[in-house]
């Protein structure tokens, strides 16, 4: 849909990477998103979300650190490797970036989980952009990072003592620390153990990445800027459900007035580990979101920003230092609201945020759906969509700001929408 905004004919071959693939009537990646893939702000030295990475890796000293895998994956590696039914919502394309039928970009570094462990890697982190079609606002950008850590082990009934023994010291170290824990049942009726797996020593593994995670949420949140000393760090575990996982968990930090989720994790799917070779392996696996805690350690307002090349905002940061942002004047907001029926043919919500991010780029700050309607006769569907438009180093002029709408607006002319 996208493309045909750009060329009337869509071309049939294009480059990403250093590399040409023919399209299909899969190919939905933008320029606008290709421009992302050769950027590696994780591996930009005094980018934030860079000392970050190394916060985290200092964490996990004993662990392989990986941030170098291309974004280009198969959707059998991003999906069917990891057990992902077929008519899962993430595969459509309306959801994901495809470049054809048979290359993605990735959506989450759960996609390396099986060539990682088939090379025989037992403990690693693994930090990467990751790609996704979603809403625009403050902290939603279609592209983020996220980082994989996962540990396996032997299944054996010293193996598991073991295990037992590193969790019981993690445990004495946390008690020692301001910090109030929120727990869910490691296995329940909701949340089971997998059916091929013991019950102790599923409960085993999910215990000890339990305290992994509670000693890393305690060492990357603990007196922090703006989080009083006084007051427990507030962590709180969830049931969650994940194709790959079982049982599985979300983890939510409580910081400024709100719980925040941070991470996915839970017990590593026995397929998975058949998959890459190790079938006699217990695992557990993890995946954090960095943005959403780069965010809060820097106040960081605007996810926006981890983009920009402006010295203002770069040169706030030093390499392994954690510091305050401090915002430069921010410039004012100008907004325009267009109203049109939506074509007949089916029109995804993701199909209008990237028409706007390809004419507008990072200067748009937000896109609202105000007002939605079908109407009664016709069934044909209205919108309603206020732009907010916004730059970090300017004020827009009223005449660039009209040349962005009006260029947006025939766009989606292009896709089928007709303007009311
Ligand atoms: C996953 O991506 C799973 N692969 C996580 C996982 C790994 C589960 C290993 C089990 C085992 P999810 O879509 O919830 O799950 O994303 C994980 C984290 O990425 C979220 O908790 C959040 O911190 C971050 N995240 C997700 N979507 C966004 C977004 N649009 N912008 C910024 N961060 C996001
Ligand atoms: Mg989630």
């Amino acid at each position: 849909l996208v493309r045909r905004c750009q060329s009337t004919s869509a071309p049939r071959h294009i480059r990403v990477l250093q590399d040409t693939y023919p399209t299909d009537d899969y190919t939905n990646i933008t320029p606008t998103i290709s421009s992302k893939l050769s950027r590696r702000l994780h591996a930009q030295e005094g980018h934030p979300i860079t000392t970050l990475r190394s916060l985290i890796e200092s964490h996990f000293p004993d662990f392989a650190h990986l941030s170098s895998l291309s974004p280009i994956v198969t959707p059998h590696q991003n999906f069917d490797s990891l057990s992902f039914p077929a008519d899962h919502p993430g595969r459509a394309k309306t959801d994901s970036y495809y470049i054809n039928k048979n290359a993605m970009l990735r959506t989450h570094t759960s996609a390396h989980e099986v060539e990682v462990f088939a090379k025989g890697t037992e403990r690693w982190l693994l930090t990467a952009d990751v790609y996704r079609r979603d809403e625009i606002d403050a902290s939603h950008y279609p592209v983020f990072h996220q980082m994989e850590g996962a540990k396996i082990f032997g299944t054996d009934a010293s193996s598991i003592d073991q295990i037992e023994q590193e969790s019981q010291r993690l445990e004495r170290q946390l008690a020692l620390s301001n910090i109030d824990i929120e727990d869910v049942r490691h296995i329940s009726e909701t949340n089971p153990a997998q059916t091929s797996h013991d019950v102790r020593s599923s409960e085993v593994i999910a215990k000890n990445l339990k305290f992994c995670l509670n000693s890393l949420m305690y060492k990357l949140f603990a007196g922090i800027a703006g989080a009083a000393k006084s007051d427990p760090l507030r962590v709180r575990w969830i049931e969650a459900y994940f194709p790959f996982t079982g049982p599985s968990y979300e983890v939510e930090v409580f910081f400024r007035g709100k719980w925040l989720e941070i991470l996915g994790c839970g017990v590593v799917l026995q397929s998975t580990l058949d998959r890459a070779g190790v079938p006699n392996k217990m695992g557990w696996a993890f995946g954090l979101g960095l943005e959403r805690i780069a965010m809060i350690l820097y106040s960081i307002p605007d996810i926006r920003l981890f983009w920009s090349e402006d010295p203002r905002f770069l040169s706030q940061f030093t390499h392994g230092k954690f510091s305050t942002f401090k915002p430069y004047s921010k410039y004012p907001a100008s907004y325009r609201d267009v109203s049109f029926w939506k074509p007949s043919s089916d029109m995804h919500d993701n199909d209008l945020y990237d028409v706007v991010r390809d004419v507008a780029g990072d200067l748009v700050e937000d896109v609202a759906i105000i007002d939605r309607f079908t109407h009664p006769k016709t069934q044909r569907h209205s919108l309603t969509v206020r732009v907010v438009y916004r730059s970090f180093d300017r004020s827009l002029v009223n005449e660039e700001v009209n040349l962005l709408q009006s260029r947006v607006v025939s766009c989606l002319q292009k896709l089928g929408v007709e303007i009311r």
